[in-house]
């Protein structure tokens, strides 16, 4: 290249890198309602050492039983300071539920409660209401799940918190929203009954069946967790609080929305995946129970392995999914399967599907379910081995993960648990023992209300923190 040549590009790539730099410089567009320019610039500490998610948020926490515990122990784990309220001398009640260790609280606490502090308040006693409204001033978010009106009763309602304090979020779950049923009490059945899981759940020929996975209860609690966060998130933008609802009935329903799916499909003919289609057993004009049925379109089923005549879980997952059906022919010893016009599309498959798994099984009773899962996953077969409790509480990668934790109590000792299964890379959680019943009482008076020793003695002696006595019960 000629040196005048040469010289004019460099002077112009110089330009053009002063252009990159007064571009780079430019300020970012803040004043834009959407987008990310309002943000704060991007933190320069190491993921996982900049906070947590929801550090600087105060939820006052007046849970119970399962539901909205495991919506605030979410909330906890993600960094809030979770202040559980309970009643002076009993506590949560499941602090006494299904004890297994004399005198310690039971797993059924431990389990839903974790990375909270206790405070014990009556609030009832016109003291206790006192420190209550006060907690309301300096708190984030409100969360209950009392029967419906136990709130209100308290003298808690919306327009007295909101007058407190208009920033507050005020989130409940109830067993219905609105309507015929709004007033009554529920269970986790109750809610699995009335939101289309029971009736869908289970064999044809058997009874509606609950399912072990609490998803009336914990599955609440994590619907009013993202109610919650998303208020918080609106907050930001409107300064104002708002009152967040989870009925039990609309969450188990949300999780049983294919079931309402296949209630529309049925005025389109039957539903071909559910094995009573190849059955030749008719539909009547609600979705059936479909037994272990595979719930998408990839027909699927539980078939028995080595030693299922004593292990009640030497069972496996199996899914014949239609991309692998040529391996999984080559696999059980059915090559003709894959070429044969009776067998190689799932159209043709679907009248004789329980024929199929049950050739299936006879291959898979020949293997534990561990060695099956080896043999499928080597060639992408879909496949889930039937894994018991022990074996969940034993399996080292869960622990790896943090997904189940050994936890150190001071009156029941070392136990398992569950830890935060949402797994984030700048929000760690680290999963801290339950409270102890008012542990943290006179630490939430001083430190969060700022009360002297002279009036959080005041307050104990009114007997707003404790128990009432005997005499005083009797009355
Ligand atoms: N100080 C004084 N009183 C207190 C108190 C405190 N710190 N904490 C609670 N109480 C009182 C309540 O005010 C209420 O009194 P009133 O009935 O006089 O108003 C009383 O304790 C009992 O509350 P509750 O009715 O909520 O409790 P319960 O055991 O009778 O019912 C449940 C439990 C779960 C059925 C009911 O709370 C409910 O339906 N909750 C909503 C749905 C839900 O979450 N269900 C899932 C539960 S997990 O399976």
């Amino acid at each position: 290249m000629a040196k005048k040549k040469r010289k004019k590009v460099k002077a112009a790539s110089k330009k053009r890198a002063r252009k990159v730099v007064k571009l780079a410089a430019r300020k970012p567009a803040a004043k834009k309602a959407n987008g990310n320019g309002h943000l704060p610039r991007p933190s320069s500490k190491p993921f996982g050492h900049d906070g947590k998610a929801l550090t600087g948020v105060r939820i006052l926490d007046f849970t119970h039983v399962q539901s909205g515990p495991t919506c605030t122990q979410l909330l906890a784990w993600m960094g809030a300071d979770v202040i559980k309220v309970e009643r002076p001398g009993v506590g949560d009640i499941t602090r006494g539920q299904l004890v297994d260790v004399k005198g310690a609280d039971s797993l059924y606490f431990t389990m839903l409660n974790h990375n909270k502090r206790s405070i014990t308040i009556d609030s009832k006693h016109p003291q206790g209401r006192r420190v209550l409204d006060e907690l309301i001033k300096k708190c984030d978010v409100l969360v209950e799940n009392f029967a419906p009106g136990a709130l209100d009763r308290m003298g808690l309602t919306w327009e007295h918190i909101h007058k407190l304090n208009p920033r507050m979020i005020v989130a409940s779950v109830k067993g219905f929203g609105p309507g015929p049923y709004e007033d009554c009490k529920v269970y986790e059945n109750v809610a699995q009954c009335a939101g289309g899981s029971a009736s869908t759940t289970g064999f044809r020929e058997g009874p509606p069946l609950v399912t072990g996975a609490q998803i009336g209860d914990s599955g609440t609690g994590l619907h009013l967790a993202l109610g919650i966060v998303c208020a918080l998130y609106q907050r930001n933008r409107t300064g104002r609080g708002q009152k967040v609802l989870a009925a039990m009935q609309d969450g188990v329903l949300n999780l049983c929305r294919v079931k309402l799916r296949d209630q529309q499909r049925l005025k389109a003919g039957p539903l071909t995946e559910y094995s009573q289609y190849g059955e030749g057993v008719a539909f009547g004009d609600a979705v059936p129970r479909a037994g272990n049925d595979s719930g998408g379109g990839q027909p699927g089923w539980i078939l028995k392995c080595k030693g299922w005549e004593t292990d009640p879980d030497a069972y496996i997952y199996f899914i014949t999914q239609a991309p692998v059906w040529q391996a999984i022919c080559d696999l059980i010893g059915e090559p003709t399967w894959k070429s044969d016009p009776e067998y190689a599309t799932p159209r043709a498959r679907l009248p004789k599907l329980k024929a199929i798994f049950g050739r299936i099984e006879q291959w898979t009773m020949t293997m534990t379910k561990f060695e099956v899962m080896e043999k499928c996953n080597a060639v992408d077969i879909p496949v889930g081995p039937i894994l018991s409790m022990k074996e969940i509480a034993e399996e080292p990668s869960l622990r790896k993960t943090g997904t189940v934790v050994e936890v150190d109590h001071p009156t029941r000792g070392k136990y398992l648990t569950v830890g935060n299964p949402i797994k984030m890379s700048d929000s760690i959680s680290e999963v801290k023992r339950s409270p102890l019943l008012g542990e943290h009482t006179d630490e939430i008076l001083t430190d969060v209300l700022g009360l002297k020793a002279a009036d959080v003695n005041e307050i104990k002696n009114s007997g707003a923190l404790s128990a009432p006595k005997k005499e005083e019960k009797a009355a």
